[in-house]
């Protein structure tokens, strides 16, 4: 059962009997989501509003599209539904346009693509293995097939205090020699914080446009526990799951008005047909919890709760990749600890006992994606759940138990004991549904 939200046992129960198959697999993710830790950083519990935003008559309406100038009739709450979504999210990151009908990041990212480069383009961003993202230019996606990436490194100089973080010096090398149309910063396992002026002052000088995707830091953008991409970055894309704590889904920014109206274009008709406008709706719920002042302390918990897991994880024997965090999230380096444990062994590990997380390279990682030296960690689930330093500590004991015990199964009983222990103490929605 869920706890102090009464709509989604009722929407359980209707689901239980209209369909008993699916019913009976939805209430085992929902038990799966109440008594397990979720540490992967790019998920969060969301609020019941949020959450129930989303299943409502709004799913009904073809709303092709932007608002005043739609393609079905019908549609006058769908125009006041996406302009508050839009003032709100315009609002939030300081900046003067908003498309709030990605359906993804990825689709955010793949109409920013169509929009601004031609099939054959030159684009720079920092590489998947490197913490960067698939839709970056990776060969097997779009991004990587129709255009033509080049990448900036990291520091790779282990005795510079600058090691595993932007190599600024190298970016703008490889961006004069590239002479890029666009520049990509932002990523998807990046711990530190994102110099957006230099990198604009990088752009300025190759001729690029400048794109950050904020996907991962966008919550701690909105309050300002990371600088903002604006006013340096032209275009700015996000998800609005992630330490947003809204819908899955994506959203795009800026302050250019001739940018904003290719991005328009390129989204709708280029890539989409009809937007999700219960998805929509509960965005506009998202950005107007975010606005409120008990968002800017959830955000700062999460990061004063992400350098306390770092802390706890080296004390215990862990390298945290670049030294540590200054976000959400950190790369754990396994090897430190054991040289034999893999990101895979871990992942799963983990999972028995009821801590959640996913495997990730590290930088020059020399294990395969599908095994991996390292962990991504990050702390905006937990801390929606109401953990605090001290409960960080305790959550990084408790993976150092159960990746000790290599797989023990009675080791990995015994901390699945402690975890179903901590998630009673921490009921979900005990402090989302309190508006915190
Ligand atoms: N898949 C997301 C992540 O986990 O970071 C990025 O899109």
């Amino acid at each position: 059962m869920t706890h102090e939200d009464p709509i989604a046992d009722a929407v359980l129960d209707l689901v239980r009997s209209a369909d008993p198959d699916a019913g009976a697999i939805l209430a085992r993710e929902a038990e799966r989501q109440q008594h397990t830790l979720e540490l992967i950083a790019s998920e969060n519990h969301v609020s019941p509003a949020v959450m129930h935003a989303m299943g409502t008559c709004l799913t009904n309406k073809y709303a092709e599209g932007y608002p005043g100038k739609r393609y079905y009739g019908g549609c006058a709450h769908h125009d006041e539904i996406e302009t508050l979504a839009r003032d709100r999210a315009k609002q939030l990151f300081g900046c003067a346009f908003a498309n709030v009908q990605p359906h993804s990041g990825a689709q955010a990212n793949g109409a920013l693509f169509l929009a601004l480069l031609s099939p054959g383009d030159t684009f720079a961003s920092l590489e998947l293995s490197d913490g960067g993202h698939l839709t970056h230019g990776l060969k097997v996606s779009m991004s990587g097939k129709w255009f033509n990436p080049v990448h900036y490194p990291l520091v790779r100089d282990a005795k510079s205090p600058a090691f595993e973080t932007i190599d600024y010096d190298e970016a703008e090398r490889v961006c004069m020699e590239a002479k890029p149309k666009l520049i990509m910063c932002g990523y998807s396992a990046y711990p530190r914080v994102i110099d957006f002026a230099r990198f604009r002052a990088i752009a300025d000088k190759c001729g690029a446009l400048l794109h950050a995707d904020i996907a991962h830091i966008a919550g701690l953008v909105a309050t300002g526990e990371h600088p903002s991409p604006f006013p340096h970055c032209h275009v700015v894309t996000t998800t609005t799951h992630k330490t947003l704590r809204g819908p899955r889904g994506g959203l795009f920014l800026t302050n250019d008005e001739d940018l904003a109206k290719k991005f328009d274009r390129a989204l709708f008709p280029g890539m989409q047909g009809g937007p999700l406008m219960h998805v929509i709706l509960s965005k506009a719920v998202a950005f107007g919890e975010a606005l409120k002042p008990e968002f800017k302390t959830y955000q700062q918990q999460v990061v004063k709760n992400a350098k306390a897991l770092a802390s706890a994880l080296t004390e215990h024997g862990y390298r945290i990749t670049s030294g540590g965090t200054d976000n959400h999230l950190m790369l754990v380096d396994l090897r430190t600890r054991d040289a034999e444990l893999t990101g895979a062994d871990a992942e799963r590990w983990l999972e028995a006992a009821g801590i959640i997380t996913n495997k990730n390279g590290v930088p020059q990682d020399p294990r395969p994606p599908v095994k991996t030296s390292g962990l991504r960690l990050g702390t905006p689930a937990l801390t929606t759940r109401g953990f605090r330093e001290g409960e960080m500590q305790q959550v990084a004991a408790l993976i150092d138990r159960a990746l000790a015990g290599k797989g023990d199964e009675s080791a990995i009983a015994g901390v699945q004991r402690d975890v179903e222990a901590m998630c009673e103490r921490f009921p979900l929605n005990a402090v989302v549904g309190a508006g915190a």
